[in-house]
């Protein structure tokens, strides 16, 4: 390896920062708190099946889904980092019923959006996982914090991203000038840019989608399925089905592969399973910026206005042409049904 050409992600922050004359260096600190925060995650995570933190820590969250012990402990790690970082007023996370206040703290101005550890159903039995989170800044830092500050549209985030804890780990991460990759290198325990300005092909042969809930899908979505599974040489069909079950993992891949995931809505989650504030606003961002798209099926996500924290939207994300041909095979059942 030619050393000269490593850039690690704190050399990427400080070149970042000197772009913006007026940078005060906050949302860098925060970087640094989230960074720390996943290498001690990371570190758990690759030693769970020698020390007994596995299997459920007996309680259930606010989504009523039984904990895991690293759920618990990579909320705790992170909310202990973050609020150190002594930049951050507010945390919102998966695995907490309310806002967290960050004591001391009332007139910063960042608010992060988290899930400590997502596609936790997966740890057990070693599939990639990973954290997401969402940065926004408070309109009126001088005011006191409240939830309302959080329930902000997607397309105000100032930051979003995601580390994913698989063959290798990564963090993936923009401030809304592109999306940038970096792996984590164990020997010198830092995250190098390993995959700078990642664009998302307009195009892909993947979709994503937990067929088990096929008949639960309205009828557009089982014909765009359909549409997948056709044998079409002309247009590379059918596609490859690819469904990992761990959000990070099916968004990553096609990410950078090209793809279709979708999460659309059932009979047991009627407005789809996904949580708007830390986990479809975060893919969202990240697409758009990569070139990609990302609805619910009725608008973009990114212009969904939050009513609650833990709220679900139904979420189609990843290459343009994709997303807009799902999106328009489900709203041609829609407007066929209006008309009839
Ligand atoms: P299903 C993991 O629990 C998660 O929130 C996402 O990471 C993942 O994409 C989804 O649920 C899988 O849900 O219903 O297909 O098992």
């Amino acid at each position: 390896m030619s050393y000269s050409k490593v850039i690690t992600l704190e050399q990427y922050i400080v070149d970042q920062q000197a772009l913006y004359k007026d940078a005060q260096g906050s949302l860098s600190k925060i970087f640094r708190s989230l960074e720390l925060a996943a290498k001690m995650v990371n570190r758990d995570v690759r030693k769970a099946g020698l020390v007994d933190i596995l299997g459920n820590q007996g309680s259930t969250n606010i989504q009523g889904e039984e904990q895991k012990k690293l759920d618990v402990i990579a909320n705790d790690i992170f909310i202990a980092s973050l609020s150190r970082s002594g930049e951050v007023c507010m945390i919102i996370s998966e695995e907490n019923d309310d806002v967290y206040y960050v004591e001391g703290a009332e007139n910063e101005k960042y608010i992060v959006a988290m899930d400590p550890l997502d596609g936790s159903s997966n740890i057990d039995v070693n599939a990639s996982i990973g954290t997401i989170f969402s940065i926004y800044t408070r309109k009126n830092p001088m005011s006191k914090p409240t939830v309302e500050d959080c329930l902000q549209k997607g397309k105000h985030q100032v930051a979003a991203g995601y580390f994913i804890y698989g063959s290798s780990t990564m963090l993936v991460y923009s401030t809304g000038v592109g999306v940038n990759g970096f792996t984590l290198d164990d020997s010198i325990q830092e995250f190098c840019l390993s995959h700078p300005n990642i664009q998302t092909p307009a195009d892909g042969k993947i979709f994503s989608v937990n067929e088990g809930n096929l008949e639960d899908f309205p009828q557009g979505v089982q014909d765009y399925i359909s549409f997948c599974k056709a044998k079409d040489k002309a247009t590379n069909r059918p596609y490859s089905a690819r469904y990992i079950g761990s959000l990070i993992a099916d968004f990553h891949r096609n990410l950078l592969k090209g793809g279709i995931f979708i999460y659309p809505p059932t009979e047991k989650s009627p407005n789809g399973k996904l949580r708007l504030m830390y986990e479809c606003n975060t893919m969202a961002f990240l697409v758009e910026q990569a070139g990609g798209a990302a609805s619910t099926g009725t608008e973009r996500v990114l212009d969904v206005k939050p009513t609650e924290l833990h709220q679900r939207v139904p979420m189609f994300v990843g290459s343009k042409n994709m997303v807009d041909l799902a999106v328009a095979m489900l709203n041609e059942e829609f407007a066929t049904a209006v008309l009839a």
